[in-house]
């Protein structure tokens, strides 16, 4: 069945999304030089949100210019002055808050509950962390006196675009650098909204610049001369092609790539527990997130028990209109990566694995995919091995903690895990034995500022969050 999605009236008063914006070069919203614009859509409607300009070459060069030129003051100022624009804009953030929850979920289609009650909290949450931290530096363990690195080039993604966004600029503003930052082609709104609120803050001319455009914008960036660091999250083969871009130069380089992490649940664990647990490792942001939950490894004797509570729960989820509050899982971000998540699925199923899915409807317009299940999975199979970034859940069983262990960690990537058993002793042994920069234990994707993230192997390498993302933008 399929039905006619369209936002309610009330709830999309709250933001005014302008027809066309400009690039925020230098404290102002400008023309891209080569006049060239897209737009962005709505991804639960296809309905043309706005239009943006498309930085090219001759834009990423004025934007790195301004932000050299800023970082000469914006770095001379006294850490707690720093801090003063830090937690102006983190208020701004609170004051705005409902504006940016719902443009967040018009333009990336997630569900207003989570943008509402996991995204833009964090955002906050980040800026007033790391003002805290701009007038403390010569106390984070870098030395008495660290220093700034210069010009930050940060390349974002869609899944989180304010939360990857405030990861990426506050960090860098608090140890006092300045940035250029790229948004995702498809989600290119919220930043621009940000970069209104740096004017807002009065923060100085300069010192945050956003770039729209698409790849080759980004590429742009990373590859500029003047550009000191450069600060990437998104796929690993984009990840590995900066790499390249940057190797012999003397830019300092994180990267945040890609994940299969593996949900291991013990016999002993609290079911009922467990499978909200998985539920929200996987289909939170409709699976669009790094960290997610996206192999399920469960222990033999309790897979007929736990599968069969998990696709009750699972048909309780609700897929639509993500500005209703009722939403479970709202839309996928993009045509292409409905297809990508389509694909890998029908690989599964071609590969020997058995699908399931609740019954649900669809709405007709929009791009959508229903939380999904695969049972039957091995190690070989491709929905075991690469990364989904969707509502898709493979799933594999053990007898051992050993057998676990191994199988957790035999992918390429290495960002996080979780682990539910009563035993305190089985946690600790298993976050020692599990290649993942994450391990959480009786819980998953919790997230917090002062805690720092990243992983191991193709899951990239540097941390963002806590003291230890300082070290990615200081000359330690
Ligand atoms: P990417 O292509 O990696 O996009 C991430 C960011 O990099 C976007 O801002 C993108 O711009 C930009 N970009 C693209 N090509 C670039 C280049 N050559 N040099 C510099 N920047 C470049 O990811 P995607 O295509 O959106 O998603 C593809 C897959 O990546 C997904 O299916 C998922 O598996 C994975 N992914 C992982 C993450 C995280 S958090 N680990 C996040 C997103 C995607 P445009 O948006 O304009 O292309």
């Amino acid at each position: 069945m399929s039905f006619e999605y369209a936002p309610a009236p009330e709830s999309r008063a709250v933001v005014d999304i302008a027809p066309s914006y400009g690039l925020f070069i230098d404290g102002e919203f400008t023309e891209a030089a080569g006049g060239k614009v897209f737009k962005t859509v709505s991804p639960a409607n296809e309905e043309v949100l706005s239009e943006v300009a498309q930085a090219g070459a001759e834009d990423v060069e004025r934007a790195v210019r301004a932000a050299r030129k800023a970082f000469e003051k914006w770095s001379a100022l006294p850490g707690a002055e720093r801090a003063k624009y830090l937690f102006r804009i983190a208020r701004i953030i609170q004051e705005r808050f409902r504006e940016l929850a719902v443009l967040e979920s018009l333009d990336n289609g997630k569900p207003i509950r989570e943008s509402r009650d996991s995204d833009l909290p964090l955002v906050a949450a980040h800026f007033f962390y790391y003002a805290g931290w701009a007038d403390k530096l010569g106390h984070a363990g870098y030395g008495a006196d660290p220093k700034p690195l210069g010009v930050a080039g940060q390349v974002i993604p869609w899944n989180f675009p304010l939360l990857m966004l405030a990861w990426k600029i506050a960090p860098a503003l608090a140890c006092g650098n300045t940035v250029v930052l790229k948004p995702a082609e498809t989600t290119p709104l919220s930043a621009l909204f940000f970069a209104d609120i740096c004017r807002q803050a009065g923060l100085p001319k300069g010192v945050v610049n956003i770039l729209t455009g698409d790849g080759s914008t980004g590429a742009e960036l990373v590859a500029h001369p003047d550009v000191n660091k450069v600060a990437f999250t998104g796929s690993t083969e984009v990840g590995k092609a900066i790499a390249r871009t940057v190797a012999g130069t003397d830019k300092k380089l994180t990267l945040e790539l890609g994940g299969k992490a593996a949900n291991i649940v013990f016999d002993d664990a609290p079911i009922d527990q467990a499978v909200e647990g998985i539920v929200n490792g996987i289909f939170f942001n409709q699976g669009h997130v790094c960290c997610a939950g996206s192999r399920l490894l469960v222990q033999e004797s309790v897979q007929d028990e736990l599968l069969a509570a998990l696709k009750r729960r699972m048909s309780t989820l609700r897929v639509g209109d993500p500005l209703d509050k009722n939403t479970d899982i709202g839309a996928i971000n993009s045509a292409e990566q409905l297809a990508r998540i389509k694909a890998l699925a029908d690989a599964g199923e071609a590969e020997g694995a058995e699908r399931w899915a609740p019954s649900c409807e669809l709405p007709d317009a929009g791009y959508w995919f229903a939380p999904t299940l695969f049972t039957g999975v091995t190690q070989a199979h491709r929905i075991a091995q690469e990364e989904i970034f969707g509502p898709v859940l493979s799933v594999l069983t053990f007898r051992t903690p050993e057998e676990a262990v191994a199988k957790a960690n035999n992918t390429p990537y290495g960002l996080s895990a979780g682990v539910w058993t009563e035993k305190g002793s089985r946690i600790l042994w298993m976050a020692n034995k599990l290649r993942a920069g994450i391990v959480w234990s009786n819980t998953f994707n919790k997230f917090d500022p002062a805690s720092p993230f990243g992983g191991y192997k193709e899951s990239g390498f540097g941390r963002e969050g806590g003291r230890h993302g300082l070290e990615a933008y200081l000359d330690v």
